[in-house]
């Protein structure tokens, strides 16, 4: 069904970015996918639901995607640039992203940026109750719009409103610093369903709640003002089938035989993120120089390939995180680098999703190191890339999907000694330990994919 016969929307999503930016061109609208976690998972869902996606953008207005034989529309949200530098790169990404992430000494709270996320929260509050009729589903996504269920149910009780939370939610103690927190409580607790990767975070949530509000908790229940929350715990799931399909394909095979080729026949390791302070890649370059350090045999024979993914480049913080990193990379490949081979192959820039999984299908090891992460979705799509059953994950045990794939080497990301020490160990697994590891992640994470996940939430607030 095209968007255009499709009657009503039947499921909105509401998200700070969408999946595309677009262009206008001479030859008409241009998108390109734009790179993040929440994008990777609920892309694949709308596609296969339809309906709309309602985020903030240029050019204003609603685009069929694809323009013909669309699958959903995107509705851009038009914001100023002052709200974009308070909503966004102030109160959403300078208070509300470290303060998640257990960062307080990089939080900065700003009582005009808190008006400007109100603000905005209730401009994208206003498009989504003119876009959903009734019966229809409000899906409100992550922590730019926490806000914002409590203006739609005002406006109208009877809304059906679904939220979840990408990243983690923090301890009471550490969630008590923000200076909103009541406010932004209530506005959570407007949805009929709130979900969160793991129940550490789920538990931290309603802890709060009952503590720094004093709602009313039962079970995964929470009553505040005569209204009830089921609040969930489900980590989002990958596009499994798709990865695994893109993964088997001949191009993505040659792409990998030229990977190898370029590298040499020893042990690639591979480290794929946005760049950000959370994902712990300064830390990840430090136990590969110790490792290097420990052990001159492996001079010549592994060879780490870094791919950072540019991300809130406007923000200072981000802006040092970067230079911290260039230098690290300049460092250890200056110390150990002997004309032929280097140890670090350091990627600043965006990659296809199938050169990813190429390289994925080719790294005899992941690093996925991060300091904090709500769940992590590299991981899991590494685990859907490996169809022979090999490789290794070496995971942090403070990203959410630790949960999950605790058949993964888990470690410590504070302590770069261990973490030498775990690709040491990951480098020479042997190779039954491998598939046996393997064989059961993949295994649970090709059962609770996307298409789980959507349609375990959706059911959630069906039985309403
Ligand atoms: C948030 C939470 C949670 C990366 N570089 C490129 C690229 N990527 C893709 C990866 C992956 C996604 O971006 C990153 O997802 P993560 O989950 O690792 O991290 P966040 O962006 O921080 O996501 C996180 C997630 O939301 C979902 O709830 O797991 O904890 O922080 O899919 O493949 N994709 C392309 N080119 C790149 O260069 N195409």
């Amino acid at each position: 069904m095209t968007a255009k016969s499709r009657p009503r929307p039947g499921l909105v999503i509401v998200s700070n970015r969408g999946p595309y930016r677009l262009y206008v061109t001479k030859r008409g609208l241009k998108r390109e996918r734009t790179v993040g976690g929440l994008v990777t998972s609920v892309l694949p869902m709308l596609e296969h639901v339809g309906g709309v996606w309602i985020a903030w953008g240029e050019p204003e207005g609603r685009f069929p995607i694809p323009p013909r034989r669309s699958k959903f529309e995107l509705q851009h949200l038009r914001l100023e640039p002052e709200q974009v530098r308070r909503y966004y790169h102030g109160l959403s990404n300078s208070a509300l992203w470290p303060l998640c992430h257990s960062f307080l000494g990089r939080v900065r709270y700003t009582p005009s940026d808190w008006q400007c996320y109100e603000q905005v929260n209730g401009l994208f509050a206003h498009a989504a109750l003119a876009a959903a009729g009734p019966d229809d589903v409000i899906w409100v996504h992550d922590y730019q719009l926490g806000r914002m269920p409590q203006y739609v149910r005002d406006a109208r009780p009877s809304a059906r409103l679904l939220g979840f939370w990408h990243i983690p939610f923090p301890s009471v103690e550490l969630f008590a610093t923000f200076p909103w927190r009541q406010r932004l409580l209530e506005g959570l607790l407007a949805c009929d369903v709130l979900g969160f990767h793991i129940p550490a975070y789920a538990g931290n949530f309603i802890a709060a709640a009952v503590e720094l509000l004093g709602a009313r908790a039962d079970g995964d229940q929470v009553a505040w003002r005569g209204w009830t929350t089921r609040v969930k715990a489900r980590p989002i799931g990958i596009d499994f089938a798709a990865i695994a399909r893109t993964a088997a394909s001949p191009p993505a095979q040659k792409r990998a035989q030229e990977w190898r080729a370029a590298i040499g026949q020893h042990p690639i390791v591979l480290g794929v993120e946005r760049m950000d302070y959370t994902k712990g890649i300064l830390e990840r370059l430090n136990a590969m120089e110790v490792l290097l350090e420990r052990r001159p045999d492996w001079h010549g024979k592994v060879t780490l390939i870094q791919i950072v993914t540019p991300s809130r480049t406007e923000v200072p913080t981000y802006q040092q995180k970067k230079r911290e990193v260039d230098e690290a990379v300049g460092r250890i490949n200056g110390r150990f680098s002997d004309g032929v081979w280097s140890p670090i192959r350091y990627f600043c820039r965006s990659f296809s999703i199938d050169e990813l999984i190429a390289l994925y299908r080719t790294a005899e090891v992941a690093l996925v190191t991060p300091l904090r992460d709500g769940l992590n979705l590299v991981a899991k799509e590494y685990v859907a890339a490996r169809l022979n059953n090999d490789g290794v994950l070496v995971l942090s045990e403070f990203a959410g999907a630790a949960q999950q794939l605790p058949e993964a080497v888990l470690v410590n990301p504070y302590s770069i000694d261990d973490m030498a020490t775990a690709i040491e160990g990951a480098l020479t697994m042997p190779i039954d330990e491998q598939r046996r590891r393997m064989e059961a992640m993949r295994a649970r994470i090709q059962a609770q994919d996307i298409d789980w996940w959507a349609q375990e939430f959706l059911n959630d607030i069906q039985r309403g």
